[in-house]
């Protein structure tokens, strides 16, 4: 028995793939997992609206109630942000969902998947998962690391958030072959700080450079992710310093409670807002548009070049 998989778009992404124009998927976690509504929402809708202001498309991916959307228009994305019981769901849970009927939310390694399959080579999100702090002992290396060393999607993230370890996030990356590149800076972001103490392994400074190393990979026939770093803009960046107190706080929170799995990053995100009084919600809302401006131009070129 072979189930067959429709994918879902909206008439927009629909006439655009089709065509051969631009289109940047975007995650759902991030909606469902990340933030609170109704920023959740707001956000979602306006990292929409970027995209298309740079002439891109953008695809919302998620699965409702057993069915693979690439493209969500605004109700539905509405719906989603308030949804309870929202799966979220990776590359070991991503069939269970559609084969179940389920409603959830992709991660970066779904959200790359689910993009590889409709077509589209351009991801924007916030931060990608990685080598979590104490993995030595918990075992906890998010699946996104592994997706990103299998499946060709361009991710454009803000870096890895310093909840992760990130010299060890970095090395995986390696390991796996994922190109790690700054996007305009030496220095590897950490999310909501433009630096992370540590330098990225390459740079680029244009989306053009960016299209012409894709197309370099292409024909050699590499066939996994690339990750690029992009800054949080200045003014919206809070600094390292300011941050590594805060997730001191939250991790020990999350120790002392027992937190574990799926849950962590969540927890994490919310505890940090709320040490930061809110702050951290504005700068991931000013990272995540930073990114899917840089995702739509970043497709942009990748579509003039193989036209
Ligand atoms: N970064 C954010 N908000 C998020 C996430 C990342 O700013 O909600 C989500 C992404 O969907 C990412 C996931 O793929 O967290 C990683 O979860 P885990 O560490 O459990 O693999
Ligand atoms: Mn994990």
């Amino acid at each position: 028995m072979k189930a067959p998989l429709t994918i879902e778009t909206t008439p927009e992404v629909k006439a655009a793939l089709s065509a051969g124009r631009p289109v940047v998927a975007l995650e759902s976690t991030i909606i469902t997992h990340g933030m609170p509504w109704p920023g959740n929402r707001d956000m979602a809708l306006e990292v929409e609206a970027v995209i298309r202001a740079e002439g891109a498309v953008p695809a919302t991916i998620a699965v409702i109630d057993g069915r693979l959307h690439a493209g969500l228009d605004e109700a539905a994305i509405t719906a989603l942000a308030q949804a309870k019981d929202v799966m979220k769901l990776s590359r070991a849970d991503f069939a269970y969902a559609l084969a179940e009927g389920r409603t959830g939310a992709t991660t970066v390694a779904a959200t790359m998947i689910a993009a590889h399959l409709a077509g589209i080579s351009v991801f924007a999100t916030g931060g990608i998962g990685g080598v979590h702090q104490g993995a030595a002992e918990s075992f906890d290396i998010s699946a996104d690391l592994d997706e990103l060393g299998r499946t060709p999607v361009i991710v454009v993230s803000a870096g890895a958030k310093a909840i992760l370890d990130i010299p060890k996030t970095l090395e995986a990356l390696e390991t796996r072959g994922v190109p790690v590149v700054a996007f305009g800076q030496d220095a590897m972001p950490a999310f909501w700080s433009r630096e992370s103490g540590l330098n990225a392994p390459l740079r680029l400074d244009t989306p053009q450079a960016i299209a012409r190393f894709e197309a370099t990979r292409r024909a050699l026939g590499h066939h996994g992710g690339m990750l690029i770093a992009n800054p949080v803009p200045v003014e919206d960046e809070i600094a390292a310093s300011e941050m590594n107190r805060h997730i001191a706080a939250a991790l020990a929170t999350a120790k002392a409670r027992g937190i574990e799995g799926k849950a962590v990053t969540p927890f994490l995100l919310g505890e940090i807002l709320n040490l930061t009084d809110g702050e951290s919600l504005k700068t991931n809302i000013a990272l995540v548009l930073g990114n899917a401006r840089l995702a739509a131009r970043i497709a942009g070129e990748l579509t003039a070049a193989t036209a």
